[in-house]
């Protein structure tokens, strides 16, 4: 049985990666930090059928005990900071999580087992202000946010070490992935839960930022089988997963409300402490690479996506009540 030691397990992707790994007939583990009260609703349903092992990406030993207990044969760093708005308030502890964090792990592989597969979760925010659209592996970063910078170096430090210690490290550069799962604070799910709340009554505004930025979303279940493939080669090569259409934040908003056949104008107010001090206007992905090399892809569009995040939400917030 092949092993897989997934980092941010608890987290949207880790969960899903996580059910995806154990029906490929994975033992999976996952790092999970201590905190007052356990956070574990998104692996709830698989609690039993993964092992859990404490560790911190701040604290290098707890990485180094983690890879020993566990012996997999893939490690997974999805563990990160990952809420953009909050890397300018925690700038340093971004660096450190998301930064910092890989070269640690990459350090712990490369003590414990240097024949480690190794995954980094790298991200479409390192191209910032686009130098090009769409955006492809070769694509110049320009990132726009103390999250973007962490995300670059994390990037490199992956390359770095591929190259330096002749290691299968990969980076998959992943545009925006949505799903019910996905925290309540990034757009789309702040979109769907207040469409759902506002249909059910508990609810009468939605304030959000900037309308008109543009992202390229997907669905988190279809990205994490790119995850997979992506250690799964001969080759370790760097991928861009993206679906190759961009929409703006209006655009999502006009089809959640629209499918609980409810007028956003009525309800949506534009916050401006809710802009950002430097935006990314615009991401659209080309991945084409993946597609031809690992036969990868998306399955969800963008309507079916967003209409699957409200009957979510929907669904939940009727069973609560
Ligand atoms: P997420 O839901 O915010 O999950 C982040 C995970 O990281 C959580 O499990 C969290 O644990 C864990 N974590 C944070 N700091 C940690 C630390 N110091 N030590 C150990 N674990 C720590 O993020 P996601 O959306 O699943 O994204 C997964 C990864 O992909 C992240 O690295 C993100 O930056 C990157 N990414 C995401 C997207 C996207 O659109 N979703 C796109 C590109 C790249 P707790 O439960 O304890 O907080
Ligand atoms: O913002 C605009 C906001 O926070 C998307 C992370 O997973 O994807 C994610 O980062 C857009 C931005 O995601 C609100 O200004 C308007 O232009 O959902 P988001 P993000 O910043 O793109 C990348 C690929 C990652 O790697 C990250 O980890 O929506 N926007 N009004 C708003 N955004 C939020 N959060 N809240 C608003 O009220």
């Amino acid at each position: 049985m092949k092993r897989a030691l997934v980092t941010g397990i608890t987290g949207q992707d880790g969960s899903y990666l996580a059910e995806f790994l154990l029906a490929k007939g994975y033992e999976v583990f996952g790092l999970v930090r201590r905190s007052s009260t356990e956070s574990f609703e998104r692996i709830q349903h698989i609690r039993d059928r993964v092992t859990l092992l404490q560790g911190d990406l701040l604290d290098e030993n707890s990485l180094i005990s983690a890879l020993a207990d566990s012996r997999p044969a893939e490690v997974y760093n999805l563990a990160a900071q990952s809420f953009v708005p909050a890397s300018w308030n925690q700038p340093v502890l971004t660096g450190e999580f998301t930064a910092l964090g890989a070269t640690r792990l990459l350090e712990a592989i490369r003590i414990v087992d240097k024949s480690i597969r190794f995954y980094q979760a790298s991200s479409s925010e390192m191209f910032g202000r686009v130098r090009e659209t769409p955006q492809n592996e070769k694509t110049p970063f320009y990132p726009r946010s103390p999250y973007g910078v962490a995300k670059a170096y994390g990037h490199f430090i992956t390359i770095n070490y591929r190259e330096s210690y002749d290691m299968f490290a990969v980076s998959g550069i992943l545009f925006n992935h949505e799903s019910p799962r996905r925290g309540l604070e990034f757009v789309s799910r702040k979109v769907t839960h207040a469409a759902a709340r506002i249909k059910h009554g508990l609810q009468k505004e939605l304030r959000l930022g900037n309308l008109d930025a543009r992202r390229d979303w997907g669905f988190a279940g279809d990205y994490v089988e790119a995850m997979w493939k992506m250690l799964n080669q001969a080759e370790p090569i760097d991928y861009v997963i993206s679906t190759g259409k961009s929409h703006q934040v209006r655009d999502l908003v006009r089809i959640a409300f629209g499918r609980v056949g409810i007028d956003p104008e009525k309800h949506v107010t534009i916050d401006p402490s809710l802009v950002r001090p430097a935006e990314v206007d615009l991401l659209m992905g080309d991945s084409s690479l993946a597609r031809s090399r690992l036969g990868w892809e998306p399955r969800v569009d963008f309507e079916a996506l967003v209409n699957m995040m409200v009957d979510a939400d929907l669904a939940a917030i009727g069973a609560a009540r």
